[in-house]
């Protein structure tokens, strides 16, 4: 059995995490598995929006604290394969969703945080989890978390790793939703379902405008944003919209 599933249905790109039995912890093979699923299987036509999840009882409990028993693990190496899925993410002009079951603990909550949206069902667990074995956050959560939840609710994250609830993460912003344990499956695929139906050229150009703006001054972004909208504003889902909007219907984006 392959350590990620990938699912491709109505548009959307369903790519699971398959290591149940150790709560989806990461090999570099799941590792290597995501990059190219990122780079290359989530950038074809057909995919509108991926999900990213985890098989079994939760999302992802991190690096696979086994993987390198007994070895001296050289960091700088192994991290470029957590970098290949991160930009993937990033790259990626199309909504990613994390759907979040069990435990996000170290790396697998790093991974949920370079998603786009974030969905968690109300039995999650969300732990950054990497000072409790005396490391630094990586795979990118030194980016994302500060920037979810300003500098000293993310020191403190980072620092104590304490366990959150879906509750507490979606107070403090980590998540985007919490949804009933017995809803988790509808409402994922009910969101999964609405962003592949959307206007996806236009969500690549909100992820290329936010993520532009993390690093900007208003000017810059003012620029931006009007290149950018010269570019929506030819799509034929700009079209399609203003079209439904007269004749007082729901558009059909075909994501063009
Ligand atoms: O050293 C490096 O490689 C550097 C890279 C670091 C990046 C990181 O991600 S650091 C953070 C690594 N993750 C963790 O420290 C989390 C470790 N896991 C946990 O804290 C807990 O397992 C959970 C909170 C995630 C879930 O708890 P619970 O009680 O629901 O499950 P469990 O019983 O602890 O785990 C179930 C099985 O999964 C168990 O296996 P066993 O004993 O039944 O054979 C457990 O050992 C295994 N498992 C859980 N997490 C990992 C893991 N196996 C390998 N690596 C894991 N990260």
């Amino acid at each position: 059995m392959s350590v990620l599933l990938r699912e491709l249905k109505d548009g959307v790109l369903t790519l699971t995490l398959n290591r149940p039995e150790a709560i989806n912890a990461l090999t570099t093979e799941m590792l290597r598995e995501l990059g190219k699923a990122f780079a290359k299987e989530a950038t074809a036509p057909e995919v509108r929006a991926v999900v990213l999840r985890g098989a079994g009882r939760g999302f992802c409990s991190g690096q696979d604290l086994r993987e390198f028993e007994g070895q001296s693990l050289s960091y700088k190496g192994h991290l470029r394969n957590y970098r290949s899925v991160v930009e993937g993410i990033a790259a990626l002009e199309k909504p990613v969703l994390a759907a979040i079951h069990g435990a996000a603990a170290g790396a697998g909550l790093s991974l949920a945080l370079a998603c786009d949206l974030r969905v968690a069902a109300a039995d999650a667990l969300l732990t950054t989890g990497f000072s409790k074995i005396g490391l630094i956050p990586d795979a990118g959560m030194n980016y994302y978390l500060p920037r979810l939840v300003g500098y000293a609710r993310a020191y403190e994250l980072a620092a104590l790793s304490p366990r959150l609830s879906a509750e507490e993460a979606l107070a403090l912003g980590l998540v985007n939703r919490v949804v009933p344990v017995e809803a988790f499956e509808q409402e994922v695929a009910r969101l999964a379902l609405e962003l592949a139906q959307g206007p996806t050229k236009t969500y690549g150009l909100i992820k290329r405008a936010l993520r532009y703006s993390a690093g900007a001054t208003l000017e810059e972004v003012l620029e931006y944003e009007a290149l950018l909208q010269e570019v929506a504003g030819r799509t034929q889902d700009h079209k399609e919209g203003v079209q439904a909007f007269y004749e007082k219907r729901s558009p059909r984006f075909q994501g063009r």
